[in-house]
């Protein structure tokens, strides 16, 4: 059996029409329909009522944790088919394509099949204005590197109920719930089939600004999933590269008011220090448990301190043992950076950042 999974939000006057593009494109297949709707109050329920009668279809009415990924996740654990597929309700995502992914998955020449607008044969809505197209494309372009898909951003897509990850395991914050299973789920296999997107026609788009900014959070967990250390140590040190401009400009501007060069580099690396620890706290390491402020200040200030010590002693044992260096520099300057950062960040992970925090992010409720 095939589950298709709806979640929606006062889409009453799209669930005929869509409940009759399902039942034309899955002609001769053993389906469900699942529609889960977040308490809509607009008829919903009665228009899912009647048109039970003609197909099969199932309505939960949800009430708590609402939003479109937590839907879709509860809707996982209603499904009764071993097959699942994801849609949206307003008609955008066309049913005929559901056939394709489902044959993808049962003769298992994919593992996740999603389906695309930006592959060979897919397309979008004529009236998408050159504008949308480039906001599309420009959000589409940090998912590239969590998977291998051209449209990472579509909301349509096929799995088999079996290879779903664990509930526990899915923490999407916003509306990107394929993302969050494709990566999450690690498939050796993700195919796309092309689709031709339509736009809505009835009803208004939920997918408003806030939601929008979910997305870049969500990004980010997603990378920090799936590239662990490696992504903290690239936050790592995009915020020490920020500290550096801080740290010159706070040199530069006490010199401006009449302080001598040393005094000045001496007071710099202060506000520098408390920049990268905040930015630290606040952004690379998030995640871990909030410890007390001020202990952790000093910890992280006192491993700046010891970074900068292994990194200008790096520098002056390579330029005054190793001729090569003393010729170059800058190169010595550049591997000493670089030991002075591997030094921070690790004891930075291992003493000043510790714990994980227990993911609390849930979706913020509708308020409509
Ligand atoms: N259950 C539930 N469904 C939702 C919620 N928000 C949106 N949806 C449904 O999710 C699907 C996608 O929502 P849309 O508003 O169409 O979002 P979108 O397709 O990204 O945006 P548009 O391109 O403007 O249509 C639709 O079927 C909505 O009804 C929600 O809070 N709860
Ligand atoms: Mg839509």
């Amino acid at each position: 059996m095939i589950s298709i999974i709806v979640p929606t939000y006062k889409e009453v006057e799209n669930l005929e029409p869509l409940s009759q593009m399902i039942a034309e494109a899955m002609v001769g297949l053993d389906y469900e329909t699942i529609i889960m709707d977040d308490n809509s109050q607009d008829g919903s329920i009665e228009k899912a009522q009647a048109l039970s009668a003609h197909y099969p279809i199932r309505l939960v009415n949800r009430t708590e944790n609402r939003g479109l990924s937590p839907a879709v996740i509860d809707g996982f654990d209603e499904a009764k088919g071993e097959i699942v597929v994801v849609m949206d309700a307003d008609l955008s995502h066309p049913a005929s394509a559901i056939p394709k992914m489902v044959e993808q998955l049962q003769s298992r020449s994919s593992d996740f099949v999603l389906g695309s607008r930006y592959v060979e044969g897919g397309s979008i809505d004529d009236s998408w204005t050159l504008w949308r197209y480039i906001n599309s494309v420009v959000a589409t372009i940090p998912a590239l590197p969590l998977t291998k898909v051209k449209d990472p951003m579509s909301g349509f897509f096929a799995v088999r109920k079996a290879d779903i990850p664990e509930k526990q395991q899915l923490s999407p914050i916003g509306y990107k719930i394929a993302l969050e299973v494709m990566v999450k789920g690690n498939f050796a296999k993700v195919s796309e089939v092309p689709i031709h997107f339509v736009d809505r026609v009835h009803g208004e788009s939920k997918l408003t600004l806030s939601e929008q900014l979910k997305y870049l959070r969500h990004l980010r967990r997603l990378y920090q999933y799936k590239f662990k250390t490696k992504a903290e140590f690239i936050q790592f040190a995009m915020v020490g590269s920020s500290g550096f401009i801080v740290d010159l400009a706070v040199y530069l501007l006490l010199q401006m008011f009449g302080a001598t060069h040393t005094v000045a580099r001496a007071i710099s690396f202060w506000p520098a220090v408390t920049w990268n620890w905040l930015l630290n706290r606040t952004i690379t390491f998030n995640h871990r448990e909030k410890t007390k402020k001020s202990t952790q200040w000093s910890a992280f200030a006192s491993s700046s301190l010891l970074g900068f010590g292994v990194n200008f002693g790096t520098y002056y044992t390579l330029t005054e043992y190793v001729p090569f260096f003393a010729e170059h520099t800058i190169l010595a300057l550049i591997i000493g950076v670089l030991m002075g950062m591997g030094f921070n960040f690790s004891i930075s992970n291992l003493f000043i950042f510790k714990k994980l925090r227990e993911e609390v992010d849930h979706e913020t409720p509708l308020r409509k």
